[in-house]
């Protein structure tokens, strides 16, 4: 750590000043220049130490730079990276056995980034609703949520209902409706529409601030669906993979992590994973299915020249093996607990905080102040400069994820600095 401090040859302001003038700028970060990552912690150039609770939106749920992971990386790097999908190669099959295994689906369709998954999603919903829902052509419509957050592209920012996001950017992608979260009512509307082939949900919604819908909403989700022949698909790149404390969030709504009795009462039919798939080391993203859903896509009709590359795949075992072997799923849901009971005593103490939520280790704290304010930016400036990194969202909401492998002493000296940063700010 202090090697990097010393033998850095910028300073965090000049490197900035490197990203202001050589990059675009489609990015406010804070202004925190890291340069090391070990576990629940990172560094700055300077050789601060930080809490990461952001872990890079979910990405690293099960740590920066875990050496499980790092060797399977290293190890796979020096035998074969990538031969495309245009040959086999000897670990894309125990890849997809192992996955498909480990999610309850037939059939993997492996990517590389969450917006490709959720583009993959999309294509795969569209063929089934030609194919085998027998909707006409071009007529194929497809349900998103208010306040949805799916990525980037023209495909899916089209759905997007926040103007950072989507404006001038169009002309847009057709065949979307468009509905408010956590109602069903509006859903089952929409649903009467025969063209429908699809509705797509993130089970609770990351970008939106931490939203975390009705008690049964996706049971209903999951039983209207079925009812009018709509394939349920669920955006769980940020969600899944141990993060609300289930290994995916759309599974059941009883108290287990998998194999529970209650799983099919909310599967999907359509699965997206990413993130958290590669521990964070690079971009690796997964759409599950079954077969009669799967197998609409036939061989040239979709693809990618790093999708399901031995890099990834090898790494994608080890991320997947470390959440089993590490009970990250147990760890995610108490390690919650306690964060969301520490908050609440703030919230109880503290008028600038007005309520947490979340599940597992996906929480926010909404600030007592306007979406429009500097309020949660502010704060989280002051929390970093007290030694813990998490990110507004919405001026009044603040995220905080940390890496799941976070224990209790840790979660403690967390909570213990978000307080103290509560008595600095509100003198
Ligand atoms: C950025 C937010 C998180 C996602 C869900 C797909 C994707 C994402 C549910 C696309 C990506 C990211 C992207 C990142 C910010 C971030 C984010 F604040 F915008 F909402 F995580 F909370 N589905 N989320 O959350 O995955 O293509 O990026 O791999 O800077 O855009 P990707």
């Amino acid at each position: 750590m202090q090697e990097t401090a010393t033998t850095n040859k910028h300073t965090s302001e000049e490197l900035i000043e490197m990203e202001l003038q050589f990059g675009a700028h489609n990015y406010h970060p804070l202004p925190a220049v890291l340069s090391k990552g070990e576990g629940v912690y990172v560094w700055d150039v300077e050789g601060k130490k930080y809490f990461d609770f952001l872990a890079a939106y979910s990405a690293v749920n099960q740590g920066h730079c875990h050496p499980k992971i790092l060797k399977a990386l290293v190890d796979q790097a020096a035998t074969l990276t990538l031969t495309s999908r245009a040959f086999h190669n000897d670990i894309l099959g125990p890849y997809e056995e192992y996955i498909t295994h480990y999610f309850g689906y037939d059939k993997v369709l492996p990517m590389n980034t969450g917006v490709e998954a959720v583009e993959t999603a999309l294509k795969l919903c569209r063929k089934w609703a030609y194919k085998v829902k027998g909707i006409e052509e071009n007529k194929a419509k497809i349900i998103f949520v208010e306040g949805n957050f799916h990525g980037r592209t023209l495909g899916v920012i089209s759905a997007s209902v926040d103007p950072t996001a989507r404006e001038d950017y169009g002309p847009y992608m057709p065949g979307y409706i468009i509905v408010p979260y956590n109602d069903l009512n509006a859903l089952e509307k929409a649903m009467e529409d025969p063209d429908v082939c699809g509705f797509i949900v993130e089970p609770i919604q990351g970008e939106a601030g931490v939203v975390v819908p009705d008690d049964h909403y996706l049971t209903e989700v999951r039983r209207m669906c079925s009812e009018k022949n709509v394939l349920f698909i669920a955006d769980e790149v940020q969600t899944g993979i141990a993060r609300t404390g289930k290994l995916l969030a759309s599974c059941g709504d009883c108290e287990c992590s998998n194999g529970c009795e209650n799983k099919y009462a909310t599967r999907p039919d359509i699965l997206i994973l990413g993130k958290a798939l590669s521990g964070g080391f690079f971009p690796v993203s997964a759409v599950l299915a079954d077969d009669d859903i799967m197998l609409c896509i036939k061989p040239g009709e979709h693809g990618s020249t790093f999708g399901g590359n031995p890099l990834g795949s090898a790494v994608a075992i080890a991320a997947l093996k470390v959440i089993e072997d590490e009970n990250l799923v147990e760890k995610s849901k108490n390690m919650g607990v306690l964060f969301r009971k520490n908050m609440q005593q703030l919230v109880e103490h503290y008028d600038l905080f007005e309520l947490v939520r979340g599940k597992g280790l996906l929480n926010a704290v909404v600030i007592n102040d306007s979406p429009d304010s500097k309020t949660a930016y502010n704060f989280c400036l002051k929390l970093a400069e007290n030694g813990l990194l998490a990110k507004p969202t919405h001026g009044n909401i603040i995220r905080f994820a940390p890496p799941l492998i976070i224990d209790s002493r840790q979660m403690t000296e967390a909570c213990n600095i978000i307080k103290r940063t509560l008595d600095e700010f509100e003198k």
